[in-house]
């Protein structure tokens, strides 16, 4: 992040130390949540992308409604596990992630869209916001879309390691800290892909095979290939057989 462009959130945070104890005290009218969703499309599998949304929430239960303006959020994740996929797919500044004007609307100001070590350790999505509205008193929405890509080094099943760092923070319109009662993690765990297992059955007789294309991911074990099964040299040359699924018993591709 440029830190020269740090939002109004962070340094109004630091006002915090020297925050009245009485002002932290007075909270007990409204709730403040962080969320990250579970998975909302994709699979942490090994190789694939997945995503997840972060969201923030706050609700008032009595008059005078208290709202926030901005928060600084950081995201943790195992980077051993996962790594980001880069929302605006240039590499020339750093990592993005997807942000989404449904909490603080059209007016949101961007301070920070990065991926950076976390405060207290390990790697974290950072995520600086605020917006130049009424204070925020009661809504639920969404700030981001993380597309996680799961590393295709790693033995799974791996925990993903996803948390909300101590250090993220929500702010009034004074700058002073609102409290966040809750934070709402999912447990991703990484696997392995899973294997997808079936026939392929003659249907009549073909003779002609140009343009035909088949592929098999399994291979198959030699003592159950029926040289009676295999094609003609003519068909091999037109026709690309990547692996012979067509020669197990019982079983035609084409
Ligand atoms: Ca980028």
């Amino acid at each position: 992040m440029n830190r020269k462009h740090r939002s109004l959130v962070l340094a109004l945070v630091i006002a915090l130390g020297v925050m009245p104890q009485a002002v932290m005290a007075q909270a007990p009218n409204y709730y403040t949540s962080v969320i990250v969703s579970d998975i909302t499309s994709g699979a942490a599998v090994v190789g694939s992308v997945f995503t997840t949304d972060v969201s923030l929430s706050i609700v008032n239960n009595a008059s005078p409604a208290q709202g926030f303006m901005g928060a600084d959020v950081w995201i943790s994740f195992d980077d051993s596990v996962l790594d980001i996929d880069d929302a605006d797919d240039n590499p020339a500044n750093g990592k993005q992630v997807s942000i989404s004007t449904q909490f603080f609307g059209s007016s949101v100001f961007v301070a920070a869209n990065e991926v950076a070590p976390c405060p207290n350790g390990g790697m974290c999505v950072h995520l600086a916001l605020s917006h130049s509205g009424a204070p925020i008193t009661n809504r639920t929405g969404k700030i981001a879309t993380i597309t996680w890509a799961a590393l295709d080094t790693v033995v799974p099943p791996v925990p993903a390691g996803l948390g909300v760092d101590p250090d993220t923070v929500l702010s009034d319109i004074d700058g002073q800290e609102f409290p966040i009662n809750s934070t709402s993690v999912p447990s991703i765990t990484v696997v392995a892909p899973g294997i997808i297992s079936g026939k392929v059955l003659r249907q009549g007789t073909r003779t002609d095979h140009a343009n035909c294309d088949v592929t098999a991911y399994t291979p198959v074990a030699a003592s159950s290939v029926q040289p009676s099964r295999m094609p003609s040299a003519t068909s091999i040359s037109r026709c690309r057989w990547a692996v012979p699924i067509w020669c197990r018993r019982g079983t035609m591709a084409i």
